[in-house]
């Protein structure tokens, strides 16, 4: 049977091309600075979004039209895979990511749920060695079930805690037998609405010993696949521990793990955090955290997640330039965690985002590293930064200088010389490279 009847393939046909089921920009084997684009971009289809999510809001029902929708129970679980290996095949991405409820409902018990969960990995197993598609990461729900309500590694309730870890134990066991590259930790309840009734210290305390616990089960079973951290300032709690890269980073040094993990980064985490996406990114690449990517926008209308697919061209350009001039995503990827809206609730419409996200991308890349190969922002900076490439400034960035030395050479200062930031012209060339791919505009 299949699924997505509407397209055998969805193939790179070129940007004149009028067939929407094609990528007019993102053309797997193009080379890019001697990479292919397949391999810059990693792209990564979200289980969550694309076959289980059913377009429900706080204010109505589940509408969307999907073929598996008469199913239920194990039935319904199995048909997603079916479909799921199937759009990956059609689509040609080379990844995909799930939380274990996603793809195997939860029994009455945790037992009945793991077997359930073990049904169908085999199943998943057994599509992937005829699949190119591989498992970018996967993870725990642990903010859908009540039992979560006060959180799970920072509940207050020990038996939570114990269930959280039952449920990571077995999803890095899950990771290790789908060759999972990364395991992701997205605390959905892991923070809190007031501090009235919060001991804080101790929900911190026992984050940090649910996570060196964690990477003492990975290395006990074997499993390599790359930690990550995925911040997100509030929703579901008010006050989310991971609230940022620069919190999380923080809690990260505090607890001993920056050795195990880096982060994985959501365009619209970063927005909700009121920073930019390309904010994050560099935050996480300059300390050298950056690993993998959560790529979708949200909506500057709205204060929510809405976790759309990415379209906007200045952000997917600025966030590739981060991840280009991070040497690329090793072994994280570029994840739609991105769902359609409620309003595209026809089968095609799953298509369509997917090519509009990794057309949007494509472009991203091609224009981020003409911006790098023609130095564009790197010598505007470097020349901006210069005062500190000699004299006094040189010898602070030499850890040469104190504050006695500072203030003499401050006392025989006359009038002090700024030089324009320039933003408007950084922006127009921007504008430049966007509409034109091979423009040449050196610094000025
Ligand atoms: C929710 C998060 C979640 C994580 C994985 O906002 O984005 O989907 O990516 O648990
Ligand atoms: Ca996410
Ligand atoms: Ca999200």
């Amino acid at each position: 049977m299949s699924y997505f009847n509407q397209v055998n393939k969805v193939s790179f046909e070129g940007a004149d091309s009028k067939n929407p089921f094609s990528y007019k920009h993102y053309n797997p084997k193009e080379t890019v600075a001697g990479k292919t684009m397949e391999e810059h971009l990693r792209f990564s289809v979200a289980y969550w979004h694309t076959f289980t999510a059913d377009g429900a809001d706080p204010f109505g029902a589940g509408n969307m039209q999907r073929p598996w929708n008469h199913l239920q129970g194990m039935d319904l679980a199995k048909a997603r895979v079916e479909a799921a290996f199937e759009l990956f095949e059609k689509l040609d991405v080379p990844f995909f990511c799930f939380h274990d409820v996603d793809v195997a409902p939860e029994g009455d018990t945790l037992a009945e749920s793991n077997r359930n969960l073990d049904e169908i990995v085999a199943m998943i197993k057994d599509y992937m060695k005829t699949s190119k598609t591989k498992l970018l990461w996967n993870t725990a729900n642990m903010f859908t079930h009540p039992r979560f309500v006060h959180g799970a590694a920072t509940s207050n309730n020990a038996d939570v805690f114990a269930y959280a870890a039952a449920k990571v134990k077995k999803g890095l066991e899950v990771g290790k037998e789908l060759g999972g590259e990364n395991y992701v930790f997205w605390g959905g309840r892991e923070g809190y609405e007031t501090l009235l009734n919060t001991d804080l210290k101790l929900e911190l305390d026992n984050l940090g010993r649910f996570y060196h616990m964690a990477i003492d089960y990975a290395k006990e079973i074997g499993f390599d696949g790359q930690f990550l951290i995925e911040p997100k300032p509030k929703e579901p709690t008010k006050h989310q521990y991971d609230f940022d890269v620069a919190s999380g980073l923080a809690f990260l040094q505090k607890y001993d793990l920056t050795d195990h993990f880096k982060f994985n980064i959501e365009a619209n985490h970063a927005t909700l955090a009121g920073h930019t996406f390309e904010h994050e990114l560099r935050y996480a690449r300059v300390n050298d955290m950056l690993g993998s990517v959560d790529a979708n926008q949200g909506d500057t209308l709205l204060g929510w997640d809405t976790d759309e697919f990415p379209t906007d061209l200045y952000s997917t350009t600025l966030a590739m330039y981060e991840i280009l001039k991070n040497g690329g995503l090793g072994k994280g990827g570029l994840n739609f965690d991105a769902k359609v809206r409620r309003g595209s609730f026809e089968a095609d419409d799953i298509l369509y985002s997917h090519v509009a996200g990794m057309d949007s991308f494509a472009i991203g890349l091609k224009v981020a590293q003409r911006l790098i190969d023609d130095g564009v922002l790197d010598d505007f900076v470097s020349e901006r930064y210069s005062s500190f490439t000699e004299g006094i400034g040189k010898q602070v960035v030499d850890g040469e200088t104190d504050f006695h030395a500072l203030e003499q050479h401050a006392l025989q200062l006359g009038e002090i010389e700024n030089r324009s930031g320039r933003q408007e012209w950084l922006k127009s060339v921007l504008n430049q490279y966007l509409l034109n791919v091979n423009a040449t505009v050196g610094a000025k």
